[in-house]
């Protein structure tokens, strides 16, 4: 895997770097259609201003996307026509063949550069004359109409290579005319949707932005081939903070000193909420990089929506959604070896006995099982008076690395997917069946033999987090690609 980086940059900090030679892109079209929700998605930048209120963007602004510094392409966010009749009104005042057309544009530019009343359409032209590639949008939900036509014959004057996207912002579609239409301004017409835009459909487009232009396919090919190493290492990255995650929390060991004869009750508290909260800190923690991986920073700055806060860790909630309900958690306990005797002679007997009184019995007898909130024994230890301490740790509870992972599997699932262009807040929607989803009994088997050895307060031996990392790794690849 190549060691590749992908930044995102501000335009200020890239311009030094910046080579003419890379694939330029304009994005233009009417207010409020979708155009800077489209740059978001394909710049994979969620600093882009997007906005219900039209008129929003008002100088164009440069978001190119590269890796190790080398810019891969560079998209233009630009404000929407303002005054299409009368740019063209002017463009057509002059009779000339079409190889002319370009010029008086140019020239037009250069007419009406101070012009306020021409701000908005100067922003959108000067990129394209100065060579960048043109995507026209359209918003697919409100019908067709004439007065595109007029935006439509300015780009044509233009010459500039150019496509439409054909974006829906309400279910209604009207594609069918819009394509009709389009198709005898645009040599190609494609639909995007940057809110659920996915890697593979941001590599389609690039796929098709291509073919514009002869000397853009090489550089665009380079381009989706370091989006999909890309991708891989983002992947990496997850699945490697995820298995630091897990590891780091179960095998954590939370010390209190105490100077009296005994602990009191207050200190027994006391170490568990420590020990509580250092395991929901590394939790936030972990997800916040995974968020900076998929660069999602900025949503996470401006609104707390992708943290999984509403649904406590410890909370029997959470259990039965993220991991395990009780009888899982007992077979587990079987397949691990903690459930002996009597035990596996209920569990064997049919599932009507494990439920209700015959958990109790069962899980008390054989102390395999914990609550779901008690999660490690508090102990106490030290010999000499005056140095005695309690100690809680590492994570007894067999259910609660499931819980973490499935927490930790999900969050990174819905980063991965959730596009860039997306600026409300984001729905944590529990879904009831999302364990089956990821925890099969063979990843479960896979995994129970590091958990094991995690809470076991031996060393790792090399490579083990590697392993387990891979399995991690194989798990995520499948709920993101799914
Ligand atoms: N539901 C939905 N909303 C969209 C979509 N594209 C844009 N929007 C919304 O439409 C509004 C205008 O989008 P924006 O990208 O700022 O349009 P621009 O004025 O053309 O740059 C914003 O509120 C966006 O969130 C879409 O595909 N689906
Ligand atoms: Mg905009």
């Amino acid at each position: 895997m190549g060691e590749q980086t992908l930044i995102i940059e501000k335009y200020e900090s890239m311009v030094k770097k910046m080579t003419t030679t890379h694939p330029k892109f304009a994005v233009v079209g009417h207010p409020n259609k979708g155009k800077s929700s489209i740059v978001s998605a394909l710049a994979l930048d969620d600093s882009v201003q997007i906005s219900d209120t039209p008129g929003t963007t008002t100088k164009r602004r440069s978001f190119p996307l590269s890796v190790d510094g080398k810019v891969l392409y560079e998209l233009f966010d630009t404000p929407g026509f303002q005054r299409a009749r009368r740019v063209l009104a002017w463009l057509e005042k002059h009779d000339v063949p079409a190889h002319k057309k370009p010029e008086v544009v140019q020239a037009f530019i250069h007419k009406y550069k101070e012009d306020e009343r021409f701000n908005d359409e100067i922003e959108l032209l000067e990129p394209i004359m100065e060579g960048a590639g043109i995507i026209y949008v359209v918003d697919g939900s409100q019908p067709y109409g004439e007065e595109y036509e007029t935006e439509m014959e300015i780009l044509r004057w233009t010459g500039q290579p150019s496509m439409a996207l054909i974006n829906h912002i309400d279910d209604t579609d009207y594609s069918e005319e819009w394509k009709k239409a389009l198709e005898q301004y645009f040599r190609m017409v494609r639909t995007y949707n940057p809110m659920q835009a996915s890697i593979e459909q941001h590599m389609s487009i690039l796929e098709s932005i291509a073919q514009l232009k002869e000397e853009w396919i090489g550089p665009v090919k380079a381009s989706i081939k370091l989006l999909k190493q890309y991708k891989e290492q983002m992947l990496e990255r997850s699945a490697s903070l995820v298995s630091n995650l897990v590891y780091d929390s179960v095998s954590m060991v939370e010390k209190l000193y105490f100077y009296t004869q005994e602990a009191s009750e207050s200190e027994k508290e006391k170490i568990e909420s420590n020990y509580k909260d250092r395991l929901r800190d590394l939790e936030v923690s972990t997800q916040k990089s995974i968020e900076e991986v998929w660069n999602h920073g900025h949503l996470q700055k401006e609104k707390k929506v992708l943290t999984l806060e509403g649904l406590d860790l410890f909370s029997e909630e959470t259990a039965s959604v993220f991991g395990l309900t009780r009888k899982e958690l007992i077979i587990t306990g079987a397949t691990s070896g903690a459930v002996t005797g009597a035990g596996i002679d209920l569990l064997l007997a049919g599932h009507t006995l494990l439920l209700g009184g015959a958990i109790g019995a069962l899980v008390g007898g054989t102390g395999a099982y914990f609550g779901f909130n008690e999660l490690s024994e508090v102990k106490v230890l030290g010999q000499t008076m005056g140095r005695r301490y309690l100690e809680m740790g590492p994570m007894e509870n067999r259910n609660f690395p499931y819980i973490l992972l499935g927490r930790a599997m999900y969050h990174t699932m819905k980063v991965a997917q959730i596009s860039h262009a997306k600026r409300e807040v984001f729905d944590i929607e529990m879904d009831q069946t999302f364990k089956d989803k990821w925890l099969d009994d063979t990843s479960r088997n896979a995994l129970e033999k590091y958990h094991k050895k995690f809470r076991s307060e031996k060393a790792l031996e090399a490579g083990e987090l590697k392993e387990y990392e891979e399995i991690i790794k194989r798990i995520l690849k499948h709920l993101i690609d799914a």
